[in-house]
This record gives structure tokens, C-alpha cells and sequence, in this order.
């Protein structure tokens, strides 16, 4: 029977190795995969519990909330305070920082996190999941926090993942030594090793982007989809389009399969001017995730992980995925930037 490894032995084992530590991110970690577990059990049930449907609230994003975002959230920031290693939390979900109780310990720890990404799918059995980015302090522990603890750049991760809920549980992540997949075992209640060093291909097959919004694109951005569709990139034939419209599922078969994910620039909604997805609670995370993997992340001119957040919920155009498509579009956008120079 091949060796179990469960994510706790995983995470125990890259706690040895690292100089110094004191557990804390082992506590820390715990929690997020107890509220990965309780999470799955509520979205499995979904269907027959009455989780499903709108609050009739709507969230910072001005998008509606439901039940399951509103309960997975609930979820995160009870455990997550619960940890004692914790000074400031974020959520997607909540306009401002989440202050870690007075009555509860704290710690050196910041976790930023997207509860339920893809929520608008949960009606339709269509995979969600969470996303985490975990930071450390870099104030002085005895002052104040500073708003610059919690707006670090994406380099500045240390570690990173995602929880998702489809055929199966899987949680996702890298602490800066390679990429790892744990699917969980609920017969046990345990998350086990499954896919090792994951590494994205270098050279995608897939394009993933919501083609319904082209018209609202820049220039540059439709001719990085033209590309892809040509008989004559890289492959030689237009690549397969799959979009799933939840970022997790369409990042992790690109992880898996080898392909790039756009969010681009709208250049028609306000809400939407530099892109939808969140640079702090889904585009640091996914990139450092698919730097770790071998991948690229890039606004189209800039990596992401270089971008300095100037509030929490910052929006970014979003090119993520296997490095030689990534880098595609990085060309394009840079010609592009170019001959409007010259102009
Ligand atoms: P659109 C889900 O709401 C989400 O934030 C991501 O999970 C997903 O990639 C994107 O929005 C889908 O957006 O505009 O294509 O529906």
C-alpha cells in the first residue's frame, strides 16, 4: 500500500526544516485545514441544507451574498482567531481588516483569504473554492499594526494555496519549497499527499477567459486571444477553450494540464477598470502558486508578485499560467506599449 502522508505530517515535516520555527505557522495551517474540512462537509450537503440561495445582503464587492460565502466566511474567521498566531486577518468579503479579538493570543501571522470564490456557481453544483495568502508581521510586534503589514507584495508570501470543493476535496499549496496536492479522504477526515512537486507544462494547450466581455478589451488583450485561437502559435492549431467561470477550478486543471488564464482589463465597467479578480485575495496567491509551479503571473506588463497593493481590495488585469503563454502575452502587451510610445 503505497505511504500515506497526511498534509499535518507534510507541514511538521517543512516546520524541521525551516531554521527557527516555533510552530506557530503549524497551528496556523491546522485551522485552515479544520475549516477546509468543515467547509467541504456544508458545501457536499448544499443541495439538501438550506445553505443555498442569497442572504440579501451584498458584500464590499457589491456582489450578492450567499448563505455558503456568508457561512464559509464565518467559518475561516472563528478558527483562523483561534489559532493565537494571528495579528490581522482579511477577507473578501469584509470591507476592512479583521481585528484578532483582545481575548485571544496573537502572533506574527497575517492571512488574507477569499472564503468561497466562484460562490455564483454554488446553485449549480459547479466547483468553488477558498483561496489563501499568509504573510508574516514586518512592524515591530509591540507597536501598533500598520497597514503596510497587511499590504505586502506578493514576493513578500509565505505560503499560499487554495481549498477545491469538486468531485473530490483538495487542498493546494506551496510554503516557498515546490508546489503539493492533498485530497481529502473523508472515510478518515484526513487530507493525503496525492499529487507531489506539482509542475505546471511550460507549454499550454488551453485558454481560459470569459470571451463575452471582448469588445470591452484592449487591443493588446484581443490579439493575445487571437493568438491563441491561430493555426499558427506555438502548437501549430488554436488551443481548446475551457472556462469554467470559478477561478480556482479553471487555475487548477491549467495547473494540472498546461494553459493560461485571463482576466483582462474592462475598459466598459467602472467597477471593473483594471480587471475583476483581487490582487491581495486571488492574484498573489494563484501567482505564487504558479511561480512555484514553474508557471508566470503578469498584469501584461508587470509581474504580479512585484505589484505594491495601495488598498485591500485592489483590482489587477490577471494572465497566469504556463510560462511560454504567459510570456506570449507579456511580448504583446510590451510591442503594444511600445508603438503607442511611438506615436
Ligand atoms: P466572470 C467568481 O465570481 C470570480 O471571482 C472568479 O472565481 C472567476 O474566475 C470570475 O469571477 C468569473 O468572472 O465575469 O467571467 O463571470
Amino acid at each position: 500500500m503505497a505511504q500515506q502522508v497526511t498534509v499535518t505530517e507534510h507541514i511538521l515535516l517543512h516546520q524541521k526544516m525551516v531554521p527557527g520555527a516555533t510552530g506557530q505557522f503549524t497551528r496556523l495551517f491546522n485551522e485552515l485545514v479544520l475549516s477546509a474540512k468543515i467547509i467541504s462537509r456544508a458545501v457536499n450537503k448544499a443541495g439538501l441544507v438550506d445553505v443555498l440561495g442569497f442572504t440579501g445582503e451584498v458584500n464590499v464587492q457589491g456582489e450578492e451574498v450567499k448563505k455558503l460565502d456568508e457561512y464559509a466566511n464565518r467559518i475561516l474567521i472563528h478558527r483562523l482567531a483561534r489559532s493565537g498566531v494571528l495579528c490581522a486577518m482579511a477577507s473578501e468579503e469584509n470591507a476592512d481588516i479583521i481585528e484578532v479579538p483582545e481575548s485571544l493570543p496573537r502572533g506574527e501571522y497575517i492571512i488574507i483569504f477569499d472564503p468561497l470564490d466562484g460562490s455564483s456557481n454554488i446553485d449549480v453544483n459547479v466547483n468553488i473554492g477558498t483561496i489563501f495568502s499568509i504573510f508574516k508581521r514586518r512592524s515591530d510586534p509591540d507597536a501598533a499594526l500598520m497597514s503596510g503589514d497587511v499590504l505586502q507584495k506578493g514576493s513578500e508570501q509565505v505560503a499560499a494555496g487554495y481549498v477545491l470543493y469538486g468531485s473530490s476535496t483538495m487542498l493546494v499549496f506551496t510554503c516557498g519549497d515546490g508546489v503539493h496536492g492533498f485530497t481529502h479522504d473523508p472515510s478518515v477526515g484526513e487530507f493525503i499527499l496525492s499529487h507531489p512537486n506539482i509542475r505546471i507544462p511550460e507549454q499550454g494547450k488551453i485558454y481560459s477567459v470569459n470571451e463575452g466581455y471582448e469588445r470591452y478589451w484592449d487591443r493588446q488583450t484581443k490579439k493575445a486571444l487571437a493568438y491563441f485561437k491561430s493555426p499558427k502559435n506555438a502548437l501549430r492549431k488554436p488551443y481548446s477553450g475551457r472556462y469554467i467561470g470559478s477561478l480556482v477550478a479553471d487555475f487548477h486543471r491549467n495547473l494540472l494540464y498546461g494553459g493560461i488564464f485571463m482576466y483582462p482589463a474592462d475598459l466598459r465597467d467602472p467597477k471593473k477598470p483594471t480587471g475583476k479578480l483581487r490582487l491581495t485575495c486571488e492574484c498573489n496567491p494563484m501567482a505564487f502558486l504558479v511561480e512555484q509551479a514553474g508557471g508566470m503571473a503578469t498584469d501584461g506588463l508587470n509581474r504580479i508578485l512585484d505589484i505594491e497593493p495601495e488598498h485591500l481590495h485592489q483590482r489587477v488585469p490577471f494572465f497566469c499560467g504556463s510560462l511560454n503563454d504567459v510570456r506570449m502575452v507579456q511580448e504583446i502587451f510590451e510591442a503594444e506599449s511600445r508603438r503607442k510610445k511611438k506615436k
